[in-house]
Order: C-alpha cells, then structure tokens, then sequence
C-alpha cells in the first residue's frame, strides 16, 4: 500500500497552525514553501538551463521509439514515480499539511502529485525547441512513440508550453504548486474545513507574492490552467487503465508500488 509508514507523521498541537493571520504569518508561509519546494524540486533550475541543448540524437531516439510498448510505459512509470516521491517529500513539507489526518493527506496526494509533476515539467521544458528533460537528455514528443498514446504526450506538452509562457518565477511556481496540492475540493475528504484553512493560507501566501511582484493579473491565469491539469490527469489515469488491461502481468509485477497506490 501507499507508504502508510513514510506518511505518518510525529504529533503535533493541531492548532499549531491557527495563530491569527498576519503579515508577519503570511511572510513566514510564503518562505516556508519556497524553501520546501528549493528542497525538493528533483533538479535546480540553473542545472536544467545548462543542460537545455543536450538533446537525444537520432539514433537514441530510435532506439527509445524501438522499445515495446509495455517496456516503455515500464520506464516512464519509473521515471515519474521518482518525480512523485520528491513531491511527497514537497507536499509533507507545506505548513498544515502534516497536521491534516492521514486519509485526507493520502486523498491530496493521490488526487495532486501528478498534477504537481507537470507544474515542475515547466522548469524543465525548453519552449524554444518542445523539449522535455528526461533520462538525462532533452526529449521531444516523439521520442514517447512506443507509449501509444500520442493524444497524451501533445496534450501534456502543449500545457507545458502554455504553462512557460507565464514566465513564473521559482517563487511563483512554489506557491502555486502548493495551491494544486492543497485542493479542497477533492472527493472523500475526512475533514474537508481543515484543508479549507490550510488552502486559505497557500492562496494567501501566492496572492502576497503576486501582489508584492506586481503580478496580481496572474492569479487568474492561474487559475485557468488548474482546469486544464485535472483534464490532463484524468486522461493519465484513462491511458493508464487502458493499458493495464492489455498487461495487467507488467502493471502488477513491475510498476513501482508508489505509482500503483496513486494512479491504479
Ligand atoms: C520533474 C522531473 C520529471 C521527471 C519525469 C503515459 C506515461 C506513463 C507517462 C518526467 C507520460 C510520459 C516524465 C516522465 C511523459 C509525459 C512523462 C514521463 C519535472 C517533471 C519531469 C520532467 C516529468 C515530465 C513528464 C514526463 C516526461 O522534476
């Protein structure tokens, strides 16, 4: 199962998170998800810049394009389950969200992280040639080939451009990855008033951030593409069970267990 052992967390007062809202507060927010999201964002950005004209040649490509399909999936569900452990560790790491009960830490995780993971994507994209960081090199759609399922790939990597064209700082990203977490809306919430508080919070802290970076038009945008993510997921998940039923043996035996207990 999801790893009850890793998501339980040291008891803490549950009001350690209600002290009235002040300027004072929000600052502290704002710097704690920065901070978290510095911790734990996999590559720092100025790496990735380097590496943005470090493409696959053609004959890696090929051999990528090559693989069975059930053997690529295999590889991309291991290369996004690394992803998602670092966002785990991020999502643990956003004030109140430890204190929230284990069933609705589970619920925001499993509904989130991948929506998490294409927010990073932007920091790892290069919008000048559609590339994507991955396996050490950068990637273009059809290097996804053998997954088949192209629909996804260019739904993805159009978001990722859409997303760029933003321009949002580290900051901006932190806070607004934090948002998508922090959702209060998703099904099968315990206590749907407490991740209502913790939410209230992030927005705060993303609309302190906007505000003080004169970017208050953003949040808008923002929230536009929040839609555009739970379509994307959704299609993950579909694509998912599609193949899952052509190779239930690949799914069951060689997935990573973490990738399993979200998205199966
Ligand atoms: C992160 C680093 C990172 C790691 C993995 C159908 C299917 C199983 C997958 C990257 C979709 C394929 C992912 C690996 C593809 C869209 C996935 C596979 C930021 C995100 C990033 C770059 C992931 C982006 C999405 C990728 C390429 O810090």
């Amino acid at each position: 199962g999801m790893p009850r052992g890793d998501m339980r967390m040291s008891y803490e007062p549950e009001d350690s998170f209600c002290y009235p809202t002040s300027m004072m507060h929000i600052e502290e927010v704002c710097a704690s998800i920065v901070r978290s999201h510095r911790e734990t964002s996999q590559y720092r950005v100025e790496e990735l810049q380097a590496l943005r004209w470090k493409l696959f040649s053609r004959e890696e490509i090929h051999a990528y394009q090559s693989k069975s399909m059930d053997e690529m999936w295999q590889h991309c569900a291991l290369r996004l389950t690394d992803a998602v452990q670092y966002v785990v560790e991020f999502a643990k790491r956003i004030p109140g969200f430890r204190q929230l009960c284990q069933n609705d830490q589970i619920v925001l995780l499993k509904n989130g992280s991948m929506e998490v993971v294409l927010v990073r994507m932007t920091r790892a994209f290069n919008t000048e040639n559609s590339t994507v960081f991955f396996d050490g090199k950068f990637a273009g759609t059809e290097l996804f080939k053998a997954l088949a399922c192209s629909d996804l790939i260019a739904a993805v990597f159009d978001f990722a451009h859409s997303l760029c064209a933003l321009r949002l700082t580290e900051q901006q990203v932190a806070l607004f990855s934090a948002l998508v977490l922090i959702n209060s809306d998703r099904p099968c919430l315990e206590e749907r008033g407490r991740v209502e508080r913790v939410k209230k919070e992030v927005e705060l802290a993303l609309s302190h951030t906007l505000h003080r970076d004169n970017q208050e038009g953003l949040m808008n945008k923002l929230y536009q593409k929040v839609a555009i993510l739970k379509s994307l997921c959704s299609l993950h998940i579909e694509k998912l069970r599609w193949f899952r039923q052509l190779y239930p043996l690949t799914v069951h035996s060689l997935f990573p267990p973490l990738y399993k207990e979200l998205f199966a």
